[in-house]
């Protein structure tokens, strides 16, 4: 038995020549359509072959939450095994070449040879992640009052430590950026005074910005509850911004789309932070209340597509130190991971495709002319227009699959992966709960 199985090109393509028949149909009809509208469908589907997005490592393995964790068989046991499902993501759907780490849960033993293994599967390193909201085994100083704004300057430097050897590792992996998100707060009134909690934040971070090489970046993640319940430090997207003007021209805010409130207007926040100079980029996902980083597009598709409507239009206007950076954060937990991957890393394909259908012209004479409907009007209209044809063909052109759930399910993948990954004992690939 072939140590690890993969799904080889050719299965892809004959897979393909079954379904590609509508595709080319629907492909046709959707030309003519634009046409009409002045847009030329292979300029489209050139976006949609640039488009890319990373996957995170921890999203391979199946998620959890406080309540329970249903392990499913074949899921990755380390890194090796979580890059070959982000190959055969990859693979399928060709947009996401790149896979954002997480240190400890990732901490390679060789990182020359992770970064060889990535490599010969098509994959490269986007940012790390620091891990100072979980205290690993034989660490000598809690995080549970806090890291990088603990009262104790000996957690502070742990932790500052920590966040300087994850970038260490990150450049031996080939990775340009570093992500910062702690869950530093309080669940009570008074727990912790908090200017000098964000005075210390901000002191810990100078000292970690300090170890960025140059041509790094370092992305600052806010959220507004969670783990802590009454006061979380970066709990907005104003502080994080207040602090990146801090730090200096390397530091960024990053956007994770379920770290707000519910119906706070997110899209009004890029534009925001694309005006200032300070979008680091996203950690893509949706969810109904909380954190409940559930398959991006899932819940509120219509929120996705006005984000995208404003980066397209940075885009198009070469807005300065616009340099957003994608990524997914979700954690999966009654889903394959793989196929909620590829379908979320489709839907932010759609997404920004639908975005670059929208007719700014059209938007912008009737913005200034105050003619509400008609801007909404003509926002719909891209919204509203079916382009798959186009994501399917960008696909199949770059030799993925044209369905790629539908080819992944039919390939026995999974299957073959929980012969091959019979479950270690008491080593669940270290993740997420
Ligand atoms: C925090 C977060 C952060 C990661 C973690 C896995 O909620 O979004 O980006 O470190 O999830
Ligand atoms: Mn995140």
């Amino acid at each position: 038995m072939p140590t690890h199985f993969e799904i080889d090109d050719s299965f892809i393509s004959e897979h393909n020549q079954k379904t590609n028949d509508w595709v080319e149909e629907d492909y046709e009809h959707l030309s003519k359509k634009l046409r009409r509208q002045n847009v030329d469908i292979e300029d489209l589907v050139a976006k949609a072959q640039g488009f890319r997005v990373a996957i995170p490592s921890w999203g391979v393995g199946t998620g959890g939450t406080r309540f329970a964790r249903f392990p499913a068989a074949g899921e990755p046991r380390d890194i090796y095994e979580k890059l070959e499902d982000c190959a055969t993501i990859f693979k399928l759907v060709c947009s996401t070449p790149a896979v954002s780490l997480h240190i400890p849960w990732d901490k390679p033993a060789d990182a020359g040879d992770l970064r060889e293994f990535a490599r010969q599967r098509g994959l490269h390193f986007d940012a790390m992640n620091s891990n100072t909201f979980q205290d690993q085994p034989g660490q000598k100083h809690s995080y549970k009052f806090g890291s990088l704004t603990h009262p104790e300057r000996l957690v502070r430097e742990q932790a500052i430590a920590h966040n300087i050897e994850c970038i260490e590792i990150g450049k031996a992996l080939g990775s340009k950026a570093h992500t910062v998100w702690i869950g530093d707060g309080g669940n009570f009134p008074g727990q912790q005074h908090i200017r000098r909690a964000l005075e210390r934040y901000l002191e810990s971070m100078r000292e970690i910005y300090a170890a960025l090489p140059d041509d790094w970046r370092v992305f600052i993640e806010h959220k507004f509850y969670e783990p802590a319940f009454y006061s979380t430090v970066i709990n907005d997207w104003g502080t994080s911004y207040y602090c990146a003007r801090e730090l200096g021209s390397k530091a960024f805010c990053l956007v994770d789309l379920g770290h707000h409130a519910p119906n706070v207007n997110i899209e009004m926040i890029v534009a925001r932070l694309i005006q200032f100079g300070k979008l680091a980029g996203f950690h893509f996902n949706d969810s109904k209340y909380g954190d409940d980083d559930l398959d991006s597009g899932s819940v509120k598709p219509f929120q996705l597509f006005l984000i995208f409507n404003e980066l397209v239009d940075a885009e198009l206007n070469q807005e300065p130190y616009f340099n957003p950076a994608y990524m997914l954060d979700q954690s999966h937990n009654v889903t394959d991971p793989i196929e909620s991957l590829m379908m979320s890393a489709a839907e932010l394909v759609r997404a920004y495709v639908q975005a670059h259908l929208v007719d700014r012209q059209e938007l912008s004479d009737a913005q200034e002319k105050c003619d509400p409907l008609r801007a909404l009007a003509t926002l719909k209209q891209a919204f509203t227009t079916d382009v798959a044809p186009i994501l399917a063909v960008a696909r199949a052109r770059a030799g993925g699959a044209i369905d790629p759930i539908r080819t992944f399910r039919e390939s026995g993948y999974r299957q073959r992966k929980a012969e091959e990954r019979p479950v270690r004992k008491g080593t669940a690939a270290s993740g997420i709960v």
